[in-house]
């Protein structure tokens, strides 16, 4: 595939702009260069007036482990609250547009059919506007979201959302493009402005902190114009699969592990979960069963894995455990239950049932404690928490995860439960 010639420029539309985005999919974009950036906001609306009274632009914060680099970023040229349809269906029907990066979360891509309230709905009616503003420029929807295989996903959503006509004009116009991103993104913590500040003179009401790390990996398959990551060190592949597999299982497994695992525990941060010596064993145990699911040689996993470890070490990256806590149920299925079913059942994957057990079990503990639990069902899992006995609690809970009543995985993660390090 050819490489767009530095003068391809256009505008990128990015729907979700969390932290993660702007440490990530934008800051490639802004070294890239030379594009347009129209944004739209995800859970918090609020960012969209924030950012916009600020010129679009932010602080970053790279938090390395001994010391911090601070830039500020001008690349975004406008926010817009996420459910204002209009915009987006006007940016979708302008030819110029000729991306769309997505860092909607999982749960995002099974929002319904509302357009107020699914991101793919919203494109499937700006779609609908490109057509039948005789665009011809191919657009590429690109997925930045921690699912497998994120653009067929997405292109299932979207698929599904379309008139029969658009259905059509879909295949020749449009690319939906996978992609593994990686870049672990804390919440800001409260000096993170004063730091801004000190450091560039910028008064920033919504900086971003984020790690030195970066990765992003993109299916190769562009037929219109894109901006040059390249520039940024984002690589292009044909076997999106395997680096995908790869970051959800050792890196995010990892992660969902730490964060019910740690906090039962009584810890709070991902530094001290990977500190935490029992903690520590049991992610040892799920590296030791998710690498056995990835066809990648084993110096390059040796090498993958300890490299986590430091990022997870970071002892100045204040990571904490209950953001990644949230919506366990569209992230046990992605990271955890695959590799148990690949291993051939939860005595083959102990650490992997360890991550189960810990989320039922701090679900538990803090539905108990009178406490919400982020999550899409939570007034589900608030309900079946509640049931007395273990069984029957951890089969409606895991009915939440579309595991079966009477599969091994309960009993297994009923015993589990009693062997988890508590304080
Ligand atoms: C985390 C991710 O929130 C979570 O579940 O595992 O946000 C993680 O920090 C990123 O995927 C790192 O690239």
């Amino acid at each position: 595939m050819n490489a767009p010639a530095p003068s391809d420029v256009g505008r990128l539309v990015h729907l979700g702009i969390g932290n993660f985005a702007r440490a990530h999919t934008l800051q490639a974009t802004a070294v890239a260069g030379g594009w347009s950036v129209v944004a739209f906001t995800g859970r918090s609306a609020a960012m969209a007036d924030a950012l916009n009274a600020q010129g679009g632009r932010y602080g970053l914060i790279v938090r390395g482990p001994e010391a911090d680099e601070v830039s500020v970023l001008d690349v975004i040229d406008e926010v817009h609250p996420a459910a204002d349809v209009d915009a987006l269906v006007a940016l979708l029907a302008d030819p110029f547009t000729t991306v769309v990066t997505l860092t909607i979360t999982e749960k995002g891509y099974s929002a319904g059919s509302d357009p107020a309230t699914s991101a793919p709905a919203r494109i499937a009616l700006g779609l609908k506007a490109r057509r039948e503003a005789g665009v011809t420029e191919p657009i590429a929807l690109v997925s930045c979201d921690n699912l497998t295989g994120n653009g067929e996903v997405l292109g299932q959503a979207v698929r599904a959302e379309l008139d029969e006509e658009t259905a059509a004009w879909f295949e020749d116009h449009v690319d939906v493009i996978s992609s593994m991103v990686d870049r672990i993104t804390p919440s800001a913590d409260d000096g993170a402005a004063d730091t801004v500040r000190e450091q560039t003179g910028f008064a920033d009401a919504v900086p971003v902190v984020t790690e030195p790390f970066t990765e992003w990996v993109i299916e190769d398959r562009f037929r219109g114009r894109r901006p040059e990551w390249e520039k940024a060190g984002v690589q292009f592949t044909d076997d999106i699969e395997v680096h995908e597999r790869r970051k959800l299982r050792l890196l995010n497994g990892a992660h969902t592990l730490m964060a019910y695992a740690g906090q039962v525990a009584g810890v709070t941060r991902v530094d001290e979960a990977i500190g935490h010596r029992e903690v520590r064993a049991l992610v040892e145990q799920l590296w030791s069963e998710a690498r056995g699911t990835l066809p990648l040689p084993a110096d390059e996993l040796d090498a993958y894995t300890s490299a986590l470890e430091e990022r997870f070490r970071n002892p100045r990256l204040a990571d904490n455990l209950i953001r990644i806590a949230a919506d366990g149920t569209a992230k046990l299925p992605v990271r955890a239950l695959p590799v148990i079913a690949e291993l051939g059942g939860p005595d083959k994957a102990p650490g992997e049932v360890a991550a189960v057990a810990a989320w039922t079990a701090w679900v538990t503990d803090r539905v108990r404690a009178g406490h919400e639990v982020q999550d899409p069902k939570s007034a589900e899992i608030a309900e079946a928490a509640g049931n007395q006995d273990a069984t029957e609690r951890v089969t409606a809970l895991l009915a939440l995860l579309d595991v079966a009543a009477g599969d091994p995985l309960v009993a297994a993660v009923v015993a589990e439960e009693q062997r988890l390090p508590r304080p």
